[in-house]
This record gives C-alpha cells, structure tokens and sequence, in this order.
C-alpha cells in the first residue's frame, strides 16, 4: 500500500456541546467516546497509516471531526469554511498540519463547506447541498481544481447531515448509498450497494487502501457488501454517533507523496 497520513484530533471533554442537526442531544460517554477513537487510530496504524493527531482543543466541541475542516487530494488541499459558526476555529490548525503535505486553497465568504460534504472518485467530486455547505463554496472548489481536471457537482441532500452520511465509496467505482438521503441517480457511471432500510444510518464506510471500515452498528449491511466480496473490519463509533458523527469524520486520510516533508515543521 501506498505511504497513507491520518490527521486526527482527540475528543475534546466538551464534545456534549456538540452541534447537532437531525438528533436529539443524549447523553455521551467521554471515556467510552475516547476509547473508541482510540482504537479508531489504532485500526489505522494496524493498517500501514501514520497517524498524525493534532493536540486537543477543548473549548471546540467537535473539533475530534477533523474531516469537516478540509479536502485533501493529490494536487492540493481545500480549507474549508464550516458551515456552523461554533466550528470556523477548528481550521487553523488543521492548515498548519497540512501545509508541509500539499499547497492549500482556502474556502472564503460567503461559501460554507464541511469536509463531509464532499465526496470524491478520480475526478469526480460531488458536494452535498444540504444545511452546512452551499454553492458558492462548490463554484470556489471548481476554480481551484480546473486546472487539475476535476468536475465538481452538486447534490441535493435530506434527512442527514451531510452528503457522506449518505453515500461512501467502497471501491473505485462502488458507492454504500442510502437511497432515501441522496438519490443514486446523481451519480452516473457508479455501481451501487444500498444500506439495509432498517440501517438508515450505514453508509459511512471508510476505505483505508483497499480496506473498508464499517460500524458493527450496521450488520445487514455488513451481509450485503460481503455478498459482493467486501469483508469490512468493524470499528464501534457508537459514542460518537450521538454528536452525528461516523467513521469517515474522524480523520483526514491522504497519500504522502514524493517530495513532500515526512513530519510537519
Ligand atoms: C456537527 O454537527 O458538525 C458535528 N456534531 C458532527 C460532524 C460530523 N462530521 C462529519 O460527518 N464529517
């Protein structure tokens, strides 16, 4: 496997304060939420990935999301602007950690984009339109990466938060899709695996290389990638889950490339 990097955060002790959307606040168990982060990363290093973790920020409740803060491809990274106020701070240091990685671009007023609202497959990238990123975040994007031959698109997003809580790739050219959060047909040219109804919850896989993350919160699911020869490593987000957040969130995962620093200065 090519030399992957996973930035990630820890959960910060506010993480109760936590933005939500579509749940309602419950009760979240900061150490059982930071043990399972713990082996979120530890999954990752188990898989060849240098985890890079940034220090804490306790006074940002869900600055553990480190996906919404930026978009990592191999030609540049994209900063975001996070389309809830509570989480503009959360950017500047997740900048500075990729500065040594790739040039970055930054998302300006008045667009707003999380992280996990895009989506990428080669050169293609889709951008959920739902409550946190809008279109002139997407026009932005499209400027930076014209000259790198990407086509940015916009799709309609309901009843989540964002696009990646809908649709994930689990191959190349496979998405895990819940059809009733965004509609398959916005995406041409793909195959797809939808969630068990029962399961609205399990789209988000997380491809590390060739391996597929999955919560084990999702087992008819589960079945329905194994039928087509996906045997996912399972890791519990349980916790994490009640602040609307999943397995894709918790990292920024990118390839190092040649002649790129190892270490951020
Ligand atoms: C928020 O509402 O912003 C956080 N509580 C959850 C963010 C989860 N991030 C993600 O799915 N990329």
């Amino acid at each position: 496997m090519k030399k992957l990097i996973a930035i990630t955060r820890p959960v910060s002790e506010t993480i109760d304060q936590c933005e939500l959307t579509n749940l309602e606040r419950v009760p979240i168990n900061l150490e059982r939420a930071i043990f399972q982060h713990q082996v979120y990363e530890e999954t990752l290093i188990s898989l060849g990935v240098e985890v890079l973790a940034l220090p804490k920020e306790p006074d940002l409740p869900d600055a553990v999301f480190v996906e919404d803060a930026a978009v990592v491809l191999d030609e540049c990274a994209i900063i975001t602007r996070p389309g809830a106020d509570s989480r503009l701070p959360e950017t500047g240091s997740v900048s500075r950690a990729l500065a040594p990685y790739r040039t970055l671009y930054s998302i300006l007023a008045p667009a707003r984009l999380d992280g996990g609202d895009v989506l990428v497959a080669g050169k293609r990238i889709w951008v959920g339109l739902a409550t946190r990123s809008n279109q002139s975040a997407l026009d932005q994007m499209q400027s930076f990466l014209d000259p790198f031959g990407y086509v940015v698109r916009g799709v309609p997003v309901q009843g989540c938060l964002h696009l990646k809580s809908a649709v994930t790739r689990v191959a190349e050219d496979t998405l895990l899709i819940n059809p009733a959060w965004a509609d398959p047909v916005n995406f041409p040219g793909m195959k797809f695996i939808a969630v068990d109804p029962d399961e609205q919850y399990g789209a988000n896989a997380l491809m590390v290389g060739k391996t597929i993350l999955c919560q084990p919160a999702y087992p008819k699911t589960i079945l329905r990638l194994e039928a087509i020869g996906i045997h996912p490593l399972l890791v519990d987000q349980s916790e994490l889950a009640k602040a609307e957040g999943a397995l894709t969130c918790c990292s920024l995962l990118f390839e190092n490339l040649d002649g790129y620093s190892t270490k951020p200065s």
